[in-house]
């Protein structure tokens, strides 16, 4: 059977638990699928409420750096601490059918928050296409606040520019490196230290974790030295930019999670939009 957008619109506003998550991932489908086709709809609704959820992450990184599995670590220490909060985490591959692509893994990994009622979960792709992740964020945020998602968390693999594309989208964004992963800092492409509020060291178990960690502390430091020189040169009373903590974590021991969760403002009760340091985090000194 298929629905109108506007039917689906209709519908989630009267149902609940399962047919409401089922009819909006239908929606978020059509949103993200034909988004030139439903812009009157997304205008609509960004007029009738916020568009959007109160937070948005954005988590990217190189594939298998363990990002799924991180959210899921997280999503699940954040349920615990808050209640009243309900989560969609959206999945979007940015690969083309060429270059590979497997959103299958994450659900796999997040394969317990599938039966939790305050969790919507879903994985899009964008096939390669360029853009494809900016133009497929506003359906997704829009279906996900219909829904009645309080925090977003948008996945994508860091291939091409769509981590870039997400930071737009995102109140914070995180990038995930892990030890033994090819070259490590290498990976930290251009523009990359503008985009990342915090970075995550995951896999902080294995070798080679503390010198990922002093690597990323330098390339930071050495990142906020030249862009602090360029704002200097043009006014000297810019506001010197704030360091991203750099956090170590084990998303599969669950090291680290709390800490983590403080750092989005989600470490007690619900106080979205507080950002906060926490011991754990490690500071580039510049
Ligand atoms: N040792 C260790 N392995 C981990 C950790 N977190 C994730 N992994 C493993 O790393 C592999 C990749 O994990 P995913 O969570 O699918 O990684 P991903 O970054 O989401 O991968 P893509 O979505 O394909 O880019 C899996 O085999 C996980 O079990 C960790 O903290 N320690
Ligand atoms: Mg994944």
């Amino acid at each position: 059977m298929t629905y109108g957008v506007k039917e689906l619109v209709a519908g989630l506003a009267e149902a609940d638990g399962v047919v409401r998550t089922r009819a909006a991932g239908r929606l978020m489908t059509a949103l993200v699928e034909r988004p030139d086709a439903h812009r009157e709809l997304l205008e609509a609704l960004q007029v009738a409420m916020p568009p959007r959820p109160a937070l948005v992450l954005g988590v990217t990184g190189a594939p298998g750096v363990g990002k799924s599995t991180l959210v899921d670590a997280l999503v699940a220490n954040v349920l615990r601490r808050l209640p009243e909060l309900k989560i969609a985490i959206v999945a979007v591959d940015p690969t083309s059918p060429f270059t590979g692509g497997a959103v299958l893994g994450d659900r796999v990994r997040m394969m317990r928050l599938a039966l939790e009622e305050r969790v919507f979960i879903r994985s899009l792709a964008t096939r390669g296409e360029l853009g494809g992740v900016c133009r497929a964020v506003p359906g997704v945020l829009a279906a996900a606040k219909l829904w009645g998602a309080d925090l977003a968390i948008v996945e994508t693999v860091g291939v091409g520019q769509s981590e870039i594309e997400i930071a737009r989208h995102a109140d914070r964004t995180c990038v995930v490196m892990a030890p033994g992963l090819g070259d490590g800092v290498q990976w930290l492409k251009a523009g990359l230290m503008e985009v990342a509020d915090v970075f995550i060291v995951n896999k902080s178990e294995r070798d080679g974790a503390d010198a990922l960690v002093a690597q990323l502390t330098s390339a930071v430091a050495l990142a906020a030295r030249g862009l602090r020189r360029r704002l200097r040169a043009n006014t000297s009373s810019a506001p010197l930019p704030k360091l991203p903590p750099i956090m170590a974590v084990s998303a599969e021991l669950g090291r680290g999670i709390d800490a983590l969760a403080e750092v989005f403002g989600l470490g007690g009760p619900l106080s979205l939009h507080t950002s906060s340091t926490t011991e754990n985090a490690t500071h580039a000194q510049s």
